[in-house]
């Protein structure tokens, strides 16, 4: 039994040298990005078992990648290696407050060798959450049709099914994005989103009518995730906000997101309340962009603990 599983695509993120526009930037570190792999990589560090659904290319970026996400104790065996098409590469841009860009090189994206048909029922029906993102189902036909099969499969043996948008304008746009997600929400128990992404798809700025829209679709969290601003959500009909934690220094943002999802889905598997299920998401939210890289500053649990002072911290 895997307690989270996922769908998606990773790729090599090339982290800059240094910041601004990268016309400018002579060479890169080579890392991993991928936001459902993300949150496998947090929940693993968080001490939950995993496993990824996906494919990579039959290449070095491919192994490099596989490698990866076995040594985070990530389980691998539903990962197809494809010869038909590479690895896929993101280049990413950092501005000086931490923000940046995204250069995607992922058209012919390993992905495309997924086939709903493959999917496997009993890793599916043995797990206790699909989280899924809105990257995955806008890179291509296929891969929404995979996803709409795996979450059947998933809803048929009440695993339950977190969805996390991750809008990401340069795939698809906000119309297309509002109308496919809108199709999976009726089978979403957690939604993890952002605020903006719940005015693209809820077509409203009014956290209350956000709620009210998302309940309409019998989803149990909401969770309207805000950056620095922290984090709202509603249970059960309650809602609550949960201030963020600040950051010793904001370096790179991107992963954020993701961090906070592993450490709701944590939360959440542990039976904790809405509240503290808040508290430890942003909290990790705010370790993940002190850190460069898409993964890197995932922390492990007795990090969380320290930084949270359940946990003493011994420097030395
Ligand atoms: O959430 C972080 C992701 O956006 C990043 O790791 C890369 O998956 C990625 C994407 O599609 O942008």
């Amino acid at each position: 039994m895997k307690d989270v599983i996922t769908i998606g695509e990773a790729m090599v993120v090339f982290n800059p040298s240094k910041t601004g526009p990268l016309r400018f930037v002579p060479s890169f570190d080579r890392n991993i990005g991928g936001a459902e792999l993300n949150v496998l990589v947090g929940c693993a560090r968080l001490g939950l078992t995993t496993g990824w659904l996906s494919s990579l290319g039959e290449d070095e970026f491919g192994t490099f990648i596989n490698n990866f996400a076995r040594g985070e104790g990530i389980d691998v065996s539903e990962v197809k290696r494809t010869r038909n098409y590479p690895t896929s590469l993101n280049f990413k841009e950092i501005r000086e407050d931490g923000s940046g860009k995204t250069f995607y090189y992922r058209d012919q994206t390993p992905t495309r060798d997924l086939y709903a048909e493959d999917l496997n029922e009993n890793y599916i029906k043995n797990s206790r959450i699909l989280h899924v993102t809105g990257i995955f189902p806008a890179l291509h036909e296929g891969a929404r049709l995979y996803m709409k099969e795996a979450i059947a499969i998933a809803k048929r043996y009440n695993v339950t099914i977190a969805l996390d948008p991750n809008i990401r304008l340069k795939l698809w746009s906000k119309e297309e994005a509002r109308e496919t997600l809108k199709t999976f929400l009726p089978d979403v128990d957690i939604l993890l989103a952002g605020k903006e992404e719940m005015e693209i798809i809820f077509e409203t700025d009014d956290e209350d009518e956000m709620y009210a829209r998302a309940q309409s679709y019998k989803i149990q969290d909401i969770v309207i995730k805000d950056g620095k601003n922290g984090a709202s959500g509603m249970r059960n009909g309650i809602s609550l906000h949960e201030k963020a934690r600040n950051p010793a220094k904001v370096v790179d943002t991107v992963g954020a997101g993701d961090g906070f999802d592993a450490g709701y889905l944590y939360g959440y598997l542990q039976g904790w309340s809405l509240k503290k299920c808040l508290q430890f998401s942003n909290t990790i939210g705010s370790m993940v962009v002190s850190v460069i890289g898409d993964n890197e500053g995932l922390p492990y649990l007795s990090e969380v603990q320290e930084v949270l002072g359940e946990k003493e911290m011994i420097e030395r």
